[in-house]
């Protein structure tokens, strides 16, 4: 998967380069700087000592030493003053210029910590949003695989609005899940229209609509020969209908090319779970589609599961960004989208 966030400590990721936090003076510090000098040990510092500091918003390559990496490389972010200062700008610089090394020296795998949000101060919501967004764009044109790594579960606050938003919304599903006897569902199933699923039938509080899991007007033609249509040919024809390529719809998905091709050349491809929402998701379906396309795959959305829940949640707000849909994943202790 092209991004992911993972907790882990920086110093122990086996990636082509690690991304370090460091200060002007490129000399070491606290930290993850501290971190990944002690783990590197003093040839890092020395070489460090050659390369005649580092401006903010830049970066600078290194050797690794005793990491388990290839490279180090060093960029400086800035010291949050408020916010008013430029901090955003000298933020993204220090991702793209870390990413534009990364990829002059051939880097496929590279770990970022979350560069100024510890000593340096930049709140760790918005530094998180800015690290995801710059990673992201820089994906959107580069094959990498680029990992935003949370060293404590305190790093990671997708805002207490978003956080409480989402929970009131899983503790309602479930409650209203809990609350419904199962055999006033299995009647309301039983006097639903025909081309209602399942899935949708088993969904509290959700409206029987005429049509629910095809969003345009279709012949009974159409609706025969889409019933044998498999995971990898609704994933096509939707790109098509879409009118986008598939690599916008790849990178869209935070899934990798080569997988992609995979689900391309096999018709009978079934894909996990997340895969299959991811690309849903990268499609910007609509609730019902997204879980024809599920259930292609054999699966379904269901309300006894937060993950499911939190992916309803932001479709139903047509919220289709994946990398804000993984953040409150993550956030949730969920599986993330994508490979
Ligand atoms: N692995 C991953 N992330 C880590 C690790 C680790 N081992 N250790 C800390 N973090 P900071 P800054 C996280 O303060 O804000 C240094 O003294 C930490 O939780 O290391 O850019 C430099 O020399 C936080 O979220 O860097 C500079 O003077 C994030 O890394 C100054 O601090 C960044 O915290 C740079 O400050």
């Amino acid at each position: 998967m092209p991004i992911q966030i993972v907790r882990n400590d920086i110093t122990k990721m086996k990636v082509d380069a690690i991304v370090n936090a460091a200060n002007n003076s490129l000399l070491g510090g606290g930290g993850v700087d501290g971190a990944i000098h002690h783990a590197a040990g003093p040839k890092l510092l020395a070489e460090c000592r050659t390369l005649g500091g580092c401006k903010t918003g830049d970066a600078k390559i290194t050797g690794a030493y005793r990491l388990p990496c290839r490279y180090v490389i060093h960029t400086v972010g800035p010291v949050w003053h408020g916010g008013t200062f430029g901090e955003r700008d000298l933020l993204t610089s220090c991702y793209k210029r870390s990413l534009e090394i990364a990829k002059d020296y051939g880097c496929e795998t590279v770990a970022f910590p979350l560069i100024s949000s510890g000593v340096f101060g930049y709140p760790k919501a918005e530094a998180l949003r800015v690290a995801v967004d710059t990673v992201g764009e820089f994906l959107a044109d580069n094959d990498m695989t680029v990992y935003i790594v949370i060293f404590d579960k305190r790093s990671f606050e997708i805002g207490e609005k978003l956080f409480n938003d989402i929970e009131e919304y899983i503790d309602d599903r479930y409650a209203a899940e809990r609350e419904e006897p199962p055999e006033a569902r299995s009647r309301r199933f039983n006097a639903l229209p025909k081309a209602m699923s399942a899935h949708d039938a088993a969904l509290p509080g959700l409206k029987p609509r005429a049509a629910p899991v095809m969003s345009a007007p279709f012949s009974l033609e159409d609706a025969v020969s889409r019933l044998d249509e498999s995971f990898s040919e609704m994933l096509l024809r939707k790109i098509d209908e879409k009118g986008i390529t598939d690599a916008e719809c790849y990178k869209k998905a935070n899934i990798d090319r080569k997988l992609f091709s995979k689900i391309r050349s096999d018709r009978r491809y079934k894909p996990s779970k997340p895969t299959a929402i991811a690309f849903a998701i990268a499609l910007e379906l609509p609730l019902g589609e997204t879980r024809e396309m599920l259930e292609k795959a054999g699966f379904a959305l269901s309300h006894s599961n937060k993950f499911d829940i939190i992916i309803e949640y932001f479709i139903e707000r047509g919220n289709y960004n994946i990398y804000e849909i993984n953040e409150a994943l993550f956030a949730f202790d969920q599986s993330l989208l994508g490979a």
